[in-house]
């Protein structure tokens, strides 16, 4: 049995995603999701703190297998069960795969700053204008960066789709809430190949309609 703690429309959905590429329940059992809403005590409660030192999602628990942080289980899980998402080392492209994969990391953040200020300060608090606005020029930086590597293959990797890209794929779904895409042609046609993909969509199905923004744009709030 896969048991994959997640919180909707957040890092989770990587592997959530890879479950889906990977087939992995034909491999390993089937999996149940552990829902928890950022901020309820139900993170701070329950299994979550034992498996992930910061008690953050994803974790994920396989037949006495317990792990934190979406790009370890992402590698870890294509080492062990579906190499072929994977560049092993001595492959040609292996310093492109893990500097994508830790790459995502960096984008990540920056997106997860701006939820914080825009999605989960709740009145009397208030975002920073200042901190909004630097950190959306940061995400654009470090998208305007992705864009100018793209090159013209269709997946991160010129050999095809890969672990990368599954872990690239959760930025790209959320960084339009505060960069509209439409800057970078090269990364709008490539999240629309990530969305035509038939397991993203059953990873999508399974997680249900985004309920995370409220809006479909944060603009830089005004001073
Ligand atoms: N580097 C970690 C970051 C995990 C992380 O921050 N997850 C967010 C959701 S996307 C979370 O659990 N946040 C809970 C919190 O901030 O309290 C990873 O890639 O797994």
């Amino acid at each position: 049995m896969i048991k994959l703690h997640h919180v909707q429309y957040g890092r989770s959905f990587r592997i959530l995603w890879l479950i889906e590429e990977a087939g992995l329940e034909a491999k390993l059992g089937p999996l149940e999701i552990v829902e928890y809403q950022i901020g309820s005590k139900s993170m701070r409660e329950g299994a979550l703190p034992q498996l992930s030192p910061a008690m953050r999602i994803p974790a994920i628990e396989i037949d006495g297998l317990e792990m934190a942080e979406s790009g370890a289980i992402m590698e870890y899980l294509i080492e062990t069960e579906a190499p072929e998402f994977g560049r092993a080392p001595g492959h040609a492209e292996r310093a492109d795969y893990l500097q994508w994969i830790h790459y995502s990391e960096t984008m990540a953040s920056l997106i997860e700053n701006l939820n914080l200020q825009m999605v989960f300060l709740r009145p009397p608090a208030k975002p920073s204008p200042v901190v909004v606005k630097l950190t959306v020029a940061r995400l654009r930086g470090a998208l305007a960066g992705m864009e100018a590597r793209m090159g013209d293959h269709e997946w991160l990797l010129p050999s095809g789709f890969s672990g990368a890209d599954m872990m690239m794929g959760f930025n790209l779904f959320a960084a339009p809430y505060y960069v509209p895409l439409d800057e970078f042609p090269k990364l709008q046609a490539y999240k629309a190949r990530m969305e035509a993909r038939a397991a993203y969509q059953r990873a999508c199905a399974r997680e249900g309609e985004q309920r995370f923004y409220a809006q479909d744009f944060y603009p830089v709030p005004e001073v």
